[in-house]
C-alpha cells in the first residue's frame, strides 16, 4: 500500500494531540471544504464530529462483527423516541479523550466549549420515555451488551419553546438543517412498508386457508445508523433509525397520464410519515398519521431483525434465542401482529407456532397508568390502514377469550376487561392488552408503579399471568449525568475513590464516611458553588434575571402536567413571598425557584400554567420588597442540553406529583445523584430514592397512594373547606383570581381556580399545599446549616449508585432478555 495513504489511515485513529489536530484540519479541509480563517463554528463542530467519528468506526465493525460471528443474541430496543442530546462530549468522554480534544483545539486558537455549543441537541423524544432510551443505549454499550435502538429519523424533533409575552410559543426544530455528522445514511437497507388496501384469502399449496395484503400503499423504509459508543470505546453498537422514502414505482401510471405533478406530490406526501414527532408526553392523539408512524417504525425494524437472523438460520424455532424485542410502552405493539402476519403469511408458519416464538421474543414495558395515555385505535381506523392486522388482533383475541372462558365460569365482565376489544362506545383496540399478550414479559419502572400495575390496569391479567408482570426500576447513565454534565463534582469524586464509579456506580458509596470529612464537604459546596455560578449566567443570558448564587436553588425540570404539579410549587412561591413581604425584618433564607418545561400544544391547562409562572416572576422578582429573597425564572426551551447546565446546580429537587400519578420520573435521580435534597412525594421511584438515601436525607410530605385512592373514593373531599381552613393557601388563590398578577386580565387565572376549587382539585393540590410548605420549612431551616446541609447533599449522592442504568438494563439482561456480554474482537489495527 502507499506509504502515504498508510500513514493516513493511521492518523485517522490516532488519539494524540498532534493526530487528533492534523486530522481536524484535513477534515475541514477535504470534507467541510473551509478553510481555517473561514470556518464558522459549525463548521468547526462537524469538522472535529467527523475526526472523532473515524475513531469510532473501525471498532464499530469490529463490534458488529463479532456479533455476527458468534450469532449472539441480540435485544431489539424498539421505541418511538430517543432523547439523545449533544453526542460530541458524550463521544469524546467514552473514547476518553476530551483532555487531548481541547488541547488540539487550544492549539488551533479554538475554544472547547464554543464547538461543543455550536452541536444541535438531538431532541426525538418528549420527556422521560425517550431519555429513559437513549440512558439504555449508552448503558448497554458500555456493559457490551449486543444491544440495537431502533426508532423514527424525525426530520422535526420536538418543538423549540420560546415565551412570547409570557406565553409559551412554538417552532419547528430543525435539528438536521446543516446535516447530521454522526449517521451514516444506509440507502441500500430499504425495506417496504404497507398501508391501506385489502385482504385477499386463498387456498396455499396444501390447500389451506391463507391470506395476502394486496392493493395497498407502499412506502420505504430507508435506515441511518448512529454509533453509540459504550464507555472506553470497546463496544460500539447501533442506533438504527428509519426514514421514509417514496417508492420509485410510486403511483407511476400518473406520468403517462401527463400527471407528472400529482405523482410528485404523492411522494412528497408519503415521506411526511418521518417528518414529525408527536408533541404529547403521557398522553396519546389518536391520529391517523401516528399509527402510520408506529407502523411504520416497527415493521421495518422486524423485517431488519429477520433479516439479521435468517443470516444464520432457516427455521424460525430459533428466534426466541437469538432475538430478544423490548416494547417501550404500547406504541410499537402493533409489532406483535406484525410478526404474526410475517410468519404466517410470508413464512408459512402454523399460527400456534407463530404465536408461541412472538410471545417468547417479545417483552413489554409500561410507562404509565395515566388512562389518557393508554393507547386505544379505533377499530375503524385499524381496519383502513392495517386491515390484515386486524384480522390477526380479532384470531389472537378469539383464541384467548376462549380458552379464558372456560376458567372465568361466566363472568362476563372480566372477559370483557380481558378482550382486546373495547366495545363500549366506538370499539378500540387496547394496545395495552395486545401488549400484554404477547410478551413473555411485563414490567413497570418503579416498585409502587409495577404494584399498581397489578392492582389497577392489568389486574385482572395479572391473575391470569401471575408470573408475567415484574419490576424494572429505572436508572440514569452516570457517564453523561454525572461525569460529563459535572466535570466539578466527578473530578472531585474521583480525587477520593477513583474512577471506579464511572462504569460501576455502585462504588460511589465510598463517598459515604466522607460526609463527615470537613474538608471534603467544603470541597463539595466548592464544586456545587461552580455549578451554582455556571447555571445563574445562563439564567442571566436566557431571561435578563440576575440571581443569588447563595440562594437555594429549588429546581423543577420537567414536562408541564397538572399531575406533576407545577401549581402547587407556585402556590408556594406565593406563599412565600407573602411570608416576606409581611416580615421584612426577618433574616430569610434567600430561594430562587427554578422552573423549566414545555407543555403539549395542545395542553391548554399546562400552558396557563406557564403563563402563570412568567406572571408571578415578573412581580416577584420586581418587588424591592423582598429584597432579592425571592426570584422566580422559568428558563426556556428544556432540553437535554438545558439540563446538563441545571440539574448539576440543583440544592432542592422538586419531586411532587400527586401519589400514584408518575410512574417512576428518572429526573430525580439526576438530580439526586449531583447532590440535590428531593423534596418529593411517596410516588414513583422517590419511594426507592428515600429507602437508599435514607429517610434523613430526603423531604417526604403529603398524602400516600392508597390516601390518594381511598380520598378519591369516598367522593367526600372538598377543596373549598381545605382553602377556607388555610390562610396563606386562601390568599395565594384569591390573588391568582383577582389579577394580583394578571392586572391586564384579571380572568386569565379564572380556569386554574376553577379545578382547585368547584373542579374538585383532581390533582389533590389543596390537599397537600400544607405539608409541602411544612417540608419547604424544613428545608430552609436546614439551609441556613451549610455543614449539617453538604452532609446530606453528600450522602444523596453517595447512597445512589443503585439508580445507575447499568443496574437497570443488567436486570432486563439477565430476567427479561437473557442476553450476555460479547466481547468485540479487534483484530484489525484498530483503535489504539
Ligand atoms: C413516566 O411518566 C417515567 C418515564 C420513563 C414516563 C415517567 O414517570 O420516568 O416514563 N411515561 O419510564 C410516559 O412517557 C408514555 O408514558
Amino acid at each position: 500500500m502507499d506509504a502515504r495513504f498508510k500513514s493516513r489511515d493511521i492518523e485517522r485513529r490516532s488519539l494524540d494531540v498532534d493526530g487528533l489536530k492534523r486530522s481536524f484540519l484535513e477534515w475541514l479541509v477535504y470534507s467541510v471544504g473551509k478553510d481555517a480563517r473561514a470556518a464558522t463554528r459549525r463548521d468547526w463542530f462537524h469538522t472535529v464530529a467527523l475526526a472523532v467519528r473515524d475513531r469510532v468506526v473501525d471498532r464499530w465493525m469490529d463490534t458488529t462483527r463479532s456479533y455476527y460471528h458468534e450469532d449472539a443474541k441480540r435485544v431489539y430496543y424498539l421505541s418511538l423516541e430517543f432523547l439523545i442530546g449533544r453526542l460530541l462530549t458524550n463521544s469524546l468522554s467514552n473514547l476518553g479523550i476530551v483532555d487531548e480534544c481541547r488541547q488540539a483545539l487550544d492549539r488551533l486558537g479554538l475554544s472547547m466549549e464554543d464547538v461543543v455549543d455550536a452541536e444541535p441537541d438531538a431532541a426525538l423524544g418528549n420527556g422521560g420515555l425517550g431519555r429513559l432510551a437513549a440512558c439504555f443505549l449508552d448503558s448497554m454499550a458500555s456493559q457490551g451488551l449486543p444491544g440495537y435502538g431502533y426508532g423514527i429519523r424525525y426530520e422535526f424533533g420536538l418543538f423549540e419553546q420560546r415565551f412570547e409575552n409570557g406565553w409559551q410559543v412554538e417552532y419547528p426544530e430543525q435539528w438536521l438543517q446543516f446535516g447530521n455528522p454522526w449517521e451514516f445514511a444506509r440507502p441500500e437497507v430499504l425495506y417496504p412498508v404497507q398501508f391501506y388496501g385489502r385482504v385477499e384469502e386463498f387456498r396455499d399449496s396444501v390447500g389451506e386457508r391463507a391470506y395476502r395484503w394486496v392493493d395497498a400503499d407502499r412506502v420505504l423504509a430507508m435506515a441511518y445508523d448512529t454509533p453509540v459508543v459504550g464507555f472506553g470505546g470497546e463496544t460500539i453498537n447501533t442506533l438504527r433509525l428509519w426514514s421514509a422514502r417514496a417508492t420509485r414505482d410510486f403511483n407511476f401510471g400518473h406520468f403517462n397520464d401527463g400527471a407528472y405533478m400529482k405523482a410528485v406530490e404523492q411522494k412528497i406526501l408519503s415521506e411526511n410519515l418521518s417528518r414529525v414527532l408527536y408533541p404529547n408526553d403521557a398522553t396519546e392523539t389518536g391520529k391517523e398519521l401516528r399509527l402510520k408512524q408506529e407502523y411504520f417504525f416497527t415493521s421495518a425494524s422486524l423485517q431488519d431483525i429477520l433479516r439479521r437472523y435468517l443470516q444464520h438460520h432457516s427455521t424460525f424455532e430459533n428466534l426466541p434465542n437469538k432475538a430478544a424485542i423490548q416494547l417501550n410502552d404500547t406504541h410499537p405493539a402493533i409489532g406483535i401482529a406484525e410478526l404474526m402476519r410475517l410468519l404466517v403469511d410470508q413464512h408459512a408458519l402454523r399460527w400456534d407456532d407463530a404465536w408461541e416464538i412472538t410471545r417468547a421474543t417479545f417483552a413489554y414495558t409500561n410507562h404509565t397508568l395515566l388512562p389518557e395515555a393508554l393507547e386505544a385505535w379505533p377499530v375503524r381506523m385499524i381496519e383502513r390502514v392495517l386491515p390484515r392486522h386486524m384480522q390477526i388482533i380479532y384470531e389472537i383475541n378469539a383464541k384467548f377469550l376462549n380458552r379464558t372462558k372456560a376458567k372465568a365460569a361466566g363472568d362476563n365482565a372480566k372477559l370483557s376487561r380481558l378482550s382486546l376489544i373495547d366495545e363500549r362506545g366506538e370499539r378500540r383496540v387496547r394496545m395495552g392488552n395486545l401488549a400484554f399478550l404477547g410478551s413473555h414479559k411485563v414490567n413497570g419502572v418503579s416498585a409502587l408503579h409495577t404494584d399498581l400495575m397489578k392492582q389497577t390496569v392489568f389486574a385482572d391479567f395479572h391473575e391470569e399471568f401471575p408470573d408475567r408482570i415484574n419490576n424494572k426500576t429505572n436508572g440514569i447513565t452516570p457517564r453523561r449525568w454525572l461525569k460529563q454534565a459535572n466535570p466539578a463534582l466527578s473530578e472531585l469524586i474521583t480525587t477520593r475513590i477513583g474512577e471506579g464509579w464511572i462504569s460501576d456506580l455502585s462504588q460511589i458509596a465510598a463517598l459515604r464516611e466522607k460526609a463527615d470529612d470537613v474538608v471534603f464537604r467544603e470541597e463539595f459546596r466548592r464544586a456545587k458553588r461552580k455549578n451554582k455560578k455556571r447555571l445563574a449566567a445562563y439564567i442571566a443570558r436566557q431571561t435578563g434575571e440576575e440571581v443569588l448564587v447563595d440562594s437555594i436553588f429549588d429546581v423543577q425540570v420537567k414536562r408541564m402536567h397538572e399531575y406533576k404539579r407545577q401549581l402547587l410549587n407556585v402556590l408556594h412561591t406565593i406563599a412565600l413571598y407573602n411570608e416576606m413581604r409581611d416580615n421584612p425584618t426577618v433574616s430569610w433564607v434567600p430561594v430562587t425557584k427554578v422552573f423549566a418545561g414545555k407543555a403539549a400544544p395542545s395542553y391548554h391547562m399546562a400552558k396557563l400554567i406557564i403563563k402563570l409562572i412568567n406572571d408571578v416572576a415578573k412581580v416577584v422578582n420586581h418587588d424591592p420588597s423582598v429584597h432579592d429573597n425571592l426570584k422566580v425564572v422559568l428558563l426556556p426551551n428544556y432540553n437535554v442540553t438545558a439540563a446538563e447546565i441545571i440539574i448539576p446546580a440543583a440544592d432542592l429537587s422538586e419531586q411532587i406529583s400527586t401519589a400514584g400519578m408518575e410512574a417512576s420520573g428518572t429526573g430525580n435521580m439526576k438530580l439526586a445523584l449531583n447532590g440535590a435534597l428531593t423534596i418529593g412525594t411517596l410516588d414513583g421511584a422517590n419511594v426507592e430514592i428515600r429507602e437508599h438515601v435514607g429517610a434523613d436525607n430526603i423531604f417526604i410530605f403529603g398524602m400516600t397512594a392508597d390516601e390518594v385512592n381511598d380520598l378519591r373514593a369516598s367522593g367526600g373531599f372538598n377543596p373549598r373547606e381545605v382553602i377556607a381552613s388555610n390562610p396563606s393557601l386562601k390568599r395565594a388563590l384569591d390573588m391568582i383570581s383577582t389579577g394580583a398578577f394578571s392586572p391586564d386580565d384579571r380572568n386569565r387565572y379564572h380556569p386554574i381556580v376553577q379545578a382547585l376549587t368547584d373542579g374538585g382539585d383532581h390533582f389533590l393540590v389543596t390537599a397537600d399545599f400544607a405539608d409541602y410548605c411544612r417540608a419547604q420549612d424544613a428545608a430552609m431551616q436546614l439551609y441556613r446549616d451549610p455543614e449539617e446541609w453538604t452532609r446530606k447533599a453528600i450522602l444523596n449522592t453517595a447512597n445512589m449508585g443503585w439508580f445507575s442504568s447499568d443496574r437497570t438494563v443488567n436486570e432486563y439482561a439477565g430476567e427479561i432478555w437473557d442476553v450476555h456480554p460479547v466481547k468485540p474482537s479487534h483484530d484489525g489495527e484498530g483503535f489504539r
